[in-house]
């Protein structure tokens, strides 16, 4: 897979548009055919945070690692435009006026916020599905703003941190029950959404609470180590200097 990190400014042509014409004069191949076409020819060109520490290295979004996992597990090509979020390029601004990554181009146009573009990348390259059933789409869900509470905490009497372990136990009882992923035998959404947010959640309270998830919650262990240890989050992990950083100002020792 041709993946290049690059910060420099986006074609607005090439391909996107050459499809975009090819599809009004052959008005008979299907839009599926085109998104087919170009999954095998063509790189999609994917906005992401570039690391704090390391220039030219991917960063510590989480939401951006999603869309990314998104694209490693459907066996997508992209090309990667790191974004410094501390000093966007003007023409970030043209791509999401919000200023916000992650944003990936799809038929020439430019989509932001990871919940619209995982399902974007469903609809267009149904191949390899990553569906969650509605039903399951909020497991582990109250996991992150629980590890951002207990982060955020000066008082280890105010209830933080056993808000967080209620949420793993949920989680934990819920993989015991329907594992090893969220939608059974196989990986999807909801996982590839929960991943990014455990692997923060992990290094930033094991750094600034000298805490970790406990061993007794053994199927979230092992449900965490499954997802760690894929292919596709290795690829696409952000360094674990940046996600401490990234966490400096939040976080009360
Ligand atoms: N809801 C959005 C959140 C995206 C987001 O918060 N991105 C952060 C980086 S993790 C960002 O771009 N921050 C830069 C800024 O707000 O200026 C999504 O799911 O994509």
């Amino acid at each position: 897979m041709a993946v290049m990190a690059s910060a420099t400014p986006i074609l607005f042509t090439t391909l996107n548009t050459c499809a975009r014409s090819f599809s009004h004069s052959k008005s008979t191949i299907t839009r599926r055919r085109i998104s087919s076409l170009r999954a095998s020819t063509s790189p999609l060109e994917v906005c992401v945070k570039e690391s704090i520490n390391i220039p030219g290295k991917l960063g510590d979004c989480p939401f951006s690692q999603r869309v990314l996992l998104t694209l490693e597990e459907k066996h997508l090509g992209y090309d990667m435009k790191l974004i410094n979020t501390a000093n966007k390029p003007e023409w970030f601004f043209v791509v999401n006026p919000e200023g916000k990554v992650p944003v990936i181009n799809l038929e020439g146009k430019w989509i932001a916020d990871s919940d619209v573009i995982a399902q974007s990348l469903e609809e267009k390259y149904p191949d390899r599905d990553l569906v969650t059933p509605p039903e399951k789409a909020s497991v582990g869900s109250g996991i992150f703003s629980a590890f951002i509470g207990f982060l955020k905490s000066k008082d280890p009497a105010d209830g933080t941190q056993e808000a967080l372990i209620k949420e793993l136990t949920l989680l934990d009882d819920y993989i015991k029950q329907n594992g090893p992923f969220i939608n059974g035998s196989r990986i999807s959404a909801a996982d590839l959404s929960l991943g990014p947010k455990l692997y923060h959640m992990e290094i930033a309270l094991g750094h600034y609470k000298n805490w970790s998830l406990p061993e007794s919650l053994t199927n979230a262990n092992s449900y965490i180590q499954s997802i760690f240890s894929r292919e596709s989050f290795v690829k696409t992990r952000a360094l674990r200097e940046d996600v401490i950083a990234g966490w400096s100002s939040k976080a009360q020792t």
